[in-house]
């Protein structure tokens, strides 16, 4: 058995394709900046209920590694990396999908992204992640309008502020086992904050599982309100910001399941019935690709009928085209609710 070998019985796409062929090929393989086959499969390789297993440690990887992350691409996005990756990220004009709020709590869109020579957060040095925090808080503070807001830093935060953060659904936590095994929790807390815009409507975490996750959220079912907000602050931020981005793969970030558009939009949702019939929920979701993730995020479980309903696919489609298919699929599953 090789130092390599991913669990038995581990369900994990990254244990499907890693054949000893391609391990064979990869095994020996280095980034510029040294990031090997050994340091992406960590996570894999530390927990066997992986549904993944696998992380880039920088642009590179991508390329170097890609005899294994390309299968791994193709059999999560469903698309295989045949044509270019295109952004549209232009506003919307949808009409409001529950405007009694007798379903939809609240709605949030995410995207990752990383900064261009720079390491990704699995594989930095602290002073690394420093510069990198400092070049983040100068495009912060040049945010404008209803987008301007603070920075909080997770060093300087004492326990009452971060309860507060967190109690508001602001903040993000150290990173869970699969994170911590990959290495992305190495120096936590420091160099870790949370920017919010005065209005806690758009958010900035800094080095979490991304150098940068942005998330336009509000407790409404207004997804074209919280995705034209993203519209205005992505492009400026990227006015100061270099993002790693490929004309194959999109955007680049740590996890494979997140390239492309590197974008989550989602609702928490209220389907008191369809909690007792969750096989025809699935269905649901499937049809129009869908994810269905706990409450409290990934991995977490469904409270008091709460489901956190998102895109799946992020490679292969656009930004446009995914918040199409949700709002069509959340329409198909109120009023599947409705029926029952
Ligand atoms: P990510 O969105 O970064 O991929 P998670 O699934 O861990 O990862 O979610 C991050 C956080 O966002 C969690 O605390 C989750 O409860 C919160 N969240 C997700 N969707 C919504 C939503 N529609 N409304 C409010 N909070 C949400
Ligand atoms: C895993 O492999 O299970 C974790 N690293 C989580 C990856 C899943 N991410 C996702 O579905 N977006």
């Amino acid at each position: 058995m090789t130092a390599l070998a991913l669990p038995e019985g581990s369900n994990s796409l990254v244990k499907k394709h890693l054949s000893r062929k391609i391990l064979t090929r990869l095994e020996h393989r280095k980034t510029d900046s040294g990031f090997t086959l050994a340091k992406a499969i960590r996570s894999g390789i530390k927990n066997p209920d992986s549904s993944i297993g696998i992380y880039a440690g920088d642009a590179q990887s991508y390329h170097t590694l890609s005899p294994l992350l390309d299968p791994i691409i193709s059999e999560y996005h469903g698309f295989s990396k045949t044509c270019p990756h295109t952004s549209d990220i232009t506003p919307i004009a949808l009409p409001l999908i529950d405007p009694e709020g007798s379903y939809i709590r609240s709605t949030r869109i995410r995207v990752a992204r990383n900064l261009k020579g720079f390491s990704f957060p699995c594989h930095m040095t602290l002073s690394q992640r420093k510069e990198l925090e400092q070049n983040i808080l100068v495009a912060l503070r040049g945010l404008k309008d209803d987008l301007k807001g603070k920075y909080v830093s997770f060093e300087q935060m004492d326990d009452t502020a971060f309860q507060r953060l967190k109690k508001e659904g602001l903040t993000f936590e150290k990173g869970d086992r699969f994170q911590e095994a990959a290495g992305m929790n190495a120096d936590f807390p420091k160099c870790r904050g949370v920017f919010h815009s005065d209005n806690n409507q758009l958010l900035a975490w800094v080095n979490e599982e991304d150098h940068l996750r942005i998330i336009s959220l509000e407790k409404t079912s207004d997804i074209s309100t919280v995705y034209n907000r993203l519209c205005r602050a992505l492009p400026a931020l990227n006015s100061r910001l270099d993002f790693a981005w490929d004309k194959t793969y999109g955007y680049l970030t740590s996890c494979p399941t997140n390239i492309g558009t590197a974008m989550r939009a989602g609702v928490h949702i209220r389907l008191e019935r369809l909690a007792s019939k969750k096989n025809l929920l699935q269905v649901l979701a499937r049809r129009w690709n869908l994810q269905i993730r706990g409450t409290r995020g990934e991995k977490t479980r469904v409270e008091n009928a709460i489901f956190d309903i998102s895109n799946r696919q992020r490679l292969g489609i656009s930004e446009f085209g995914i918040i199409q298919n949700l709002y069509k699929g959340l329409l198909a599953i109120i009023a599947a609710e409705k029926n029952l």
